[in-house]
Formats: C-alpha cells, sequence, structure tokens
C-alpha cells in the first residue's frame, strides 16, 4: 500500500496533465495558427465586455461583423465603440501597419481582464475569426476563454475557393454562405465560375438573351455522363445574377475580406451564349443550352464580330467586380469547328498561322490585351500556355507540377488546384459507398499532403507562386447540402495548407484538432462528411 500522500499526488498530476490536456484541445483553430502561446488562466467574456476600436471605418466593421456572429448563434452583441482609454473586461482591437510585419498578419492576446487584437490589412477580421473558432459550440451567455498568445500570418497570399454556377446554380444566399465558409478560414478569394455549356449566369444589358435563353436548359442528364445508356429529365432549370445582386454579393464578400475573380469562359465552354447569340458561332447555329456534361464541338468563333461581343460582355462584366483579376477560362477547346470554318481562315490568313492552335492563343491575346488596357490582369486555365502565353496572364494549373514550372519559368504568376488535390468534385471515400461524383479518389488526407510548391522548383520560379484553390465543379452536385459535403472537411485541409507554415503542419494533430472543431460546424448546421473515427 502507498502513503495517502503519495495516492493524493498522483491524483493530483492525473488531473492537472487532464486538465493541460483540455486547455491544448481547446485551441482547435483552423487554420493553425503560426506561433501560440498558452498562458495559465482564463479571460471571461460575457454580454458586458465592451469592443473599443481605433477606427469605426476599419476595424469598427470587422468588430461590427463579430458582432453579428454573436448575435447570430449565442443571442447577444457587444458594444463598440472609439476611446483611448479602457475599463477591463475589454476587448481593444487596433489597425495597425508596421512594415516588418507580413501582410494581413495579425496578434491575439487573451490576457487578464483584457482581448489584445492588432492586425494589419485583413488581421484584424483574421484575429477575430480565430476567436470566432475559440468559442464554445453551443448556446450560452458566458464564454470560459483560454488566455493565449497568438502571432499569425499566411504563407501564401492566394487562398481561394472556386465554384461552378453554371451546371447547378446557387441561389444569392448560398453564395453568402459559400462566402461565410471561406472566409471564417481565412481564405480570400472566390472564384466564382458564371458561363458555361450548361447556363449563362450574369446579367449583361447589352446582351439580354444571354441570361432569358442561356440561362435555361431544358432538361439534364441523369445519372453519370459515362453510363451507356443516357437518360435526361425534361426539367427546365437555370437562373442566373442579376447586377443588383452581384454588387450586393462583392459587397458582402468584400466586407469578409474576400476578392471575387468572375469567370467568363471562351472561346471553348460557351455553347449557352452560343444558343443566345447563334452569329457568334463557326456555323450559325441553331444551338441548345447543354444539358448532360463534357466537351462540346461548337465554341466561340474567331470571326472580329466574336471578339467584338466579348469584349462588350467584359466591359459590362469588369464594371461590376472591382477585383485586379478577370478570368477568362481558355480551357477544353476544341478546335473542330474551327478547322473548317471560312471566317475562321480568314483570320489565320491575316494573322499568318499555320494551323487551329494559334487561333486559340489568338483568342487568349487579343481579349487579353482589351482587358489588361481597363487596367486589369487576366487568368487562364493551363492550356493557354499550348501555344503562347498572353502578356501578364496569370496560369491557374490544374494539370499539375510541369505546367506551374513552366509558367513560373516564363516568369508569370501561378495559382496552384491540381486535380489530384485540388478537385473536391473528386469522391473522398469509396466511391461505392459515397454519393455519385465525377470520379478521383482525393481523401482528406490527401488534400493536407499538398504542398502548393511544385517538386522540382528554383527559388526564383518559387516568387511566382501565388498560392492555390479548391475547385468545384458541381456537374454531380446539385445542390447546398451536397456542395458542402463536397468541400467539407477538406476545403479546411486545404486552408492549413495555403495558410500554416509545414513545419506546423502534421496530419494526426490535423485530426484530432478537428475532431473537437466540427461540434462548431454542428452548431451551424454544416452538412460536412463525417469523420473516419
Ligand atoms: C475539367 S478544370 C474542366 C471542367 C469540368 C471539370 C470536372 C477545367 C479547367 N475544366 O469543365 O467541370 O474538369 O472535374
Amino acid at each position: 500500500m502507498k502513503p495517502m500522500k503519495e495516492i493524493l499526488l498522483l491524483i493530483y498530476m492525473i488531473v492537472m496533465s487532464m486538465s493541460v490536456f483540455g486547455q491544448k484541445q481547446i485551441l482547435s483553430v483552423f487554420p493553425n495558427p503560426a506561433e501560440t502561446t498558452l498562458v495559465k488562466g482564463r479571460f471571461i467574456l460575457t454580454s458586458a465586455t465592451k469592443i473599443y476600436v481605433d477606427n469605426l471605418e476599419t476595424s469598427g466593421r470587422d468588430a461590427e461583423l463579430f458582432n453579428e456572429y454573436l448575435l447570430k448563434y449565442y443571442s447577444f452583441s457587444l458594444d463598440i465603440s472609439v476611446s483611448q482609454r479602457y475599463d477591463s473586461n475589454a476587448i481593444i482591437i487596433r489597425t495597425i501597419t508596421e512594415q516588418d510585419m507580413p501582410d494581413d498578419a495579425y496578434r491575439l492576446d487573451v490576457s487578464n481582464g483584457f482581448i489584445i487584437i492588432e492586425g494589419k490589412g485583413a488581421g484584424v477580421f483574421y484575429a477575430l475569426q480565430t476567436l470566432i473558432q475559440m468559442l464554445p459550440p453551443y448556446k450560452t451567455d458566458v464564454f470560459k476563454l483560454q488566455r493565449i498568445k497568438i502571432y499569425d500570418y499566411p504563407q501564401y497570399k492566394w487562398r481561394g475557393m472556386h465554384l461552378d454556377v453554371c451546371r447547378h446554380f446557387f441561389t444569392v444566399e448560398e453564395i453568402k454562405k459559400y462566402i461565410d465558409h471561406i472566409s471564417f478560414y481565412k481564405m480570400n478569394v472566390f472564384h466564382w465560375h458564371l458561363t458555361d455549356d450548361q447556363g449563362w449566369r450574369i446579367q449583361i444589358d447589352k446582351f439580354p438573351k444571354l441570361t432569358s435563353i442561356g440561362g435555361y436548359r431544358n432538361g439534364t442528364l441523369i445519372g453519370h455522363a459515362k453510363d451507356t445508356v443516357k437518360k435526361y429529365d425534361t426539367i427546365r432549370y437555370g437562373g442566373y445574377y442579376t447586377k443588383e445582386q452581384i454588387r450586393d454579393i462583392v459587397a458582402y464578400a468584400e466586407r469578409r475580406h474576400v476578392m471575387i475573380v468572375p469567370e467568363i469562359e471562351m472561346p471553348g465552354h460557351s455553347l449557352a451564349a452560343l444558343s443566345a447569340y447563334p452569329e457568334y458561332s463557326c456555323t450559325g447555329g441553331p444551338f441548345e443550352v447543354a444539358k448532360s456534361w463534357g466537351v462540346f464541338e461548337d465554341v466561340f468563333c474567331t470571326k472580329d464580330k466574336t471578339i467584338h461581343f466579348l469584349e462588350d460582355v467584359l466591359s459590362e462584366v469588369m464594371d461590376l467586380f472591382p477585383g485586379k483579376y478577370i478570368h477568362l477560362g481558355g480551357d477544353e477547346c476544341s478546335k473542330v469547328r474551327w478547322e473548317k470554318c471560312p471566317e475562321c481562315r480568314k483570320v489565320m490568313k491575316r494573322e499568318g498561322f499555320k494551323n487551329t492552335g494559334q487561333l486559340q492563343h489568338y483568342v487568349m491575346r487579343t481579349i487579353g490585351k482589351f482587358v489588361s488596357s481597363k487596367g486589369k490582369t487576366i487568368i487562364g486555365w493551363d492550356e493557354i500556355l499550348e501555344e503562347k502565353l498572353s502578356p501578364g496572364a496569370v496560369v491557374m494549373a490544374w494539370h499539375g507540377d510541369s505546367v506551374a514550372t513552366a509558367a513560373a519559368n516564363l516568369k508569370h504568376d501561378v495559382i496552384m488546384c491540381p486535380t489530384d488535390y485540388c478537385y473536391f468534385d473528386y469522391y473522398q471515400g469509396d466511391s461505392i459507398t459515397e454519393p455519385l461524383a465525377i470520379g478521383g479518389n482525393t481523401t482528406l488526407e490527401k488534400v493536407y499532403s499538398f504542398d502548393p510548391a511544385p517538386k522540382k522548383i528554383t527559388p526564383e520560379q518559387r516568387k511566382y507562386i501565388l498560392g492555390g484553390q479548391g475547385n468545384v465543379w458541381t456537374e454531380y452536385i446539385s445542390d447546398f447540402k451536397q456542395l458542402e459535403y463536397m468541400v467539407f472537411p477538406r476545403m479546411i485541409a486545404l486552408s492549413e495548407v495555403l495558410w500554416s507554415k509545414t513545419e506546423n503542419r502534421a496530419y494526426e494533430s490535423f485530426d484530432r484538432r478537428l475532431q473537437k472543431h466540427v461540434s462548431l460546424l454542428d452548431m451551424y448546421r454544416v452538412n460536412y462528411r463525417r469523420l473516419n473515427k
């Protein structure tokens, strides 16, 4: 028998180690912050806690969003004011411009009587996302927060999520929710794929038929495009965003420090536009908005008339989106029609081209020049590398390392989204038990193992890798519930890959933190894929 004192000491040590374990568990923040120090003690946040900001227009707006969040999930909000003198029991928020701090960095100090937040750029907003993730996953009006010091900043500046709203349409409310999800994990780009064969989704005043005709299809494929017998329903399907709705969404995203990159596809994936305006094709049509998925042979003709049409469309698009980038697509363009088209032949002769592949480059370069003349930067899928890259074009590398390295070598910025790691339309588990998807197999662990820097890249080329993004093509994603299922939790893994330092990343710790984090997702009623226990 051990003496009583020893037993008591043993019990004390077990209890202490449990509480330390408990403290560690508290910090299930995604993406994992750069530097974290746990301090003994707690900060008690209640409805009496006050927020002091240095500026109502900048940090004040971030604080308001924090309040909206508190109100939504905990039914109370805090008093916000500008002040130089602080009572204790307060959150003090300051925007800083320190030169030696990385862009969008922040400090979050949950200390005795105060929570102090300092952020550069979007840093204050990010600090508040970290704080939010530390709050309890149930409704209460007393938060016992672990004291902690965090210094945090991103590794990559492009941390994006893409969404295809053409194959299936998502409402304004759903798009806003998607933006909420993106910004919650400190991601900062929403790549909005607005036009494709199966639907044109953006109002263009000069060409109203783009949406009235191109916005709707007369049925949709049932099952998989690879099924031997193709079956379709006969339900008219579609929708589009008005300019007013788009402006509203742009402002919504801006408040959450998310830049929207609109994509207008050309010269391929353009059947919806051609159904509305067949005169911009090679054959004159008629065409039907596509009901199935894949690559179609009817694409924009390369004649001047079509180029002018595209420029007019883009002028209206550029007016709507204040961001620096316009995505012009450029992927998967069939050359079959161009081969036989007298108008395309004329362009080839005039430009001295030997093959139709050069026409693809011609469209991207001509339109690219137009877009650049308006002060914007163009982005294209990596097929734009095939002939010659347009000046200043950013390459979205979906085919992986070799195209990315080639583009970086030419001193072009690159966004990484290789299919194997970043395609969230791919299966995330056994295709027999998962809901129908396009194919592939991209598990959570696989996404977590993604390294945005291509394998054989030199330090010089590496500077051109802006970051990466998850792509969500929606052929087999017909509603928001399924969208969340495909995105969660893989997007969380990607957010960490793009934000956190490589040395702070280990799958086991990620998995452990995630087990805890999902209780927050339950509170938000996110339809995430259950974790493997
Ligand atoms: C390829 S990725 C496409 C899309 C499809 C996707 C399905 C890219 C630039 N083009 O049109 O939806 O595969 O995964």
